[in-house]
């Protein structure tokens, strides 16, 4: 019986990483392989070194290129992805690359580089091609497998900086796991459609607004010429009272998108009325992001920017991602 291929494809991150003492990204996806060679029931792995990067290094520009090259593989015969990458930005580069149309893609990393005590990456990479190769997961868009977990690119986080237990799902849980080499999804998600992402991309900056906020990084970016802007607010979607007339400024000029610091739970929409509260934000026409996180959401809006989307586009964007399924026990969103 033939096995099936996937493409291996690797970007870097601590999985990747070697040295004495301090480590960085240096091994190619051929390397990664070499502790599974024995590793019983894998499918047939292709491999593409695309770079050596620390997470932070990534740009959405490589994750483009691994769309392409996942497009093509996929057109001669490879039945899946697996992307490996630092897991410090992980969380968005899958769901770019689910945003991207490069699925079916499942994304993994390591917590521990290879040279450490209780390395995580071999065992990480062979859930992670298990998972890649399975049929039940071909329509579900971007995975993540982290720690024999299967998480839909749009609900995970890296919660923990050591942990090899630091990806969770805090919106939906995980959709599965990977135990004796089987993989078991308990639940499902749809993969969103895809984005006709044009880079270059603009300049989209991430806000995070605290207690007795200043507001001085609000107020410069309102004399510099962004794209879009996130804010990620307090509670359900909120921001001093002073920082009202710059993010007005600002939505009447680009898309400013709304989100929740807590990481868990929408944004809210008919709850709180004061100046800077989320009901008057949004009547503003700041864009709620949903049960999005900011990061997520800051994906989503260069991507959505770079396609020639305006305001209302971004606004309707983000109010269908937010649907609940209409059957929840078939799939999120
Ligand atoms: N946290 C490290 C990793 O998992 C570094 C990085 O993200 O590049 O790869």
């Amino acid at each position: 019986m033939t096995r099936p291929r996937v493409l291996l494809v690797s970007l870097g991150g601590t999985i990747a990483s070697t040295g004495e003492g301090a480590v960085s990204p240096s091994l190619g996806a051929a390397e990664l392989l070499g502790p599974l060679v024995d590793a019983p029931d894998l499918p047939e792995v292709e491999v593409r070194d695309l770079r050596r990067a620390a997470s932070v290094e990534v740009t959405l520009e490589d994750l483009v290129e691994v769309a392409r090259v996942a497009r093509d593989a996929r057109r001669e015969g490879t039945v899946g992805l697996v992307v490996t990458q630092g897991t410090d930005t992980l969380e968005e580069a899958a769901f770019a690359l689910e945003l991207l149309g490069a699925g079916p893609v499942v994304v993994t990393g390591a917590m521990r580089h290879p040279g450490s005590l209780g390395a995580d990456g071999p065992a990480n990479l062979a859930a992670a091609l298990r998972v890649a190769a399975h049929p039940a997961t071909r329509d579900l868009g971007a995975l993540v497998v982290m720690n024999d977990e299967v998480h839909a690119a749009r609900f995970v986080r890296k919660t923990h900086t050591a942990s090899p237990a630091a990806f969770a799902s805090p919106v939906a849980g995980p959709l599965g796991d990977v135990v004796e080499g089987r993989v078991r999804l308990r639940t499902r998600v749809s993969a969103l459609a895809p984005i006709d992402a044009r880079p270059p991309f603009p300049p989209v900056p991430l806000v995070t607004v605290a207690l007795d906020d200043d507001g001085l990084a609000l107020g410069a970016l309102g004399a510099l010429g962004v794209g879009g802007l996130v804010v990620e607010a307090p509670g359900g979607g909120h921001v001093p009272a002073r920082h009202v007339p710059v993010l007005a400024d600002l939505a009447r000029r680009v898309p400013v998108v709304l989100a929740s610091r807590t990481g868990s739970g929408p944004v809210l929409g008919a709850t709180y009325g004061y100046p800077g509260g989320e009901v008057d934000l949004l009547g503003r026409g700041l864009v709620a992001a949903g049960s999005l996180d900011a990061r997520h959401a800051r994906v989503a809006l260069l991507l959505l920017l770079s396609a020639g989307a305006d305001r209302d586009a971004v606004a309707a964007w983000f109010a269908a991602v937010d649907q609940p399924a209409p059957d929840p026990s078939l799939r999120y969103h």
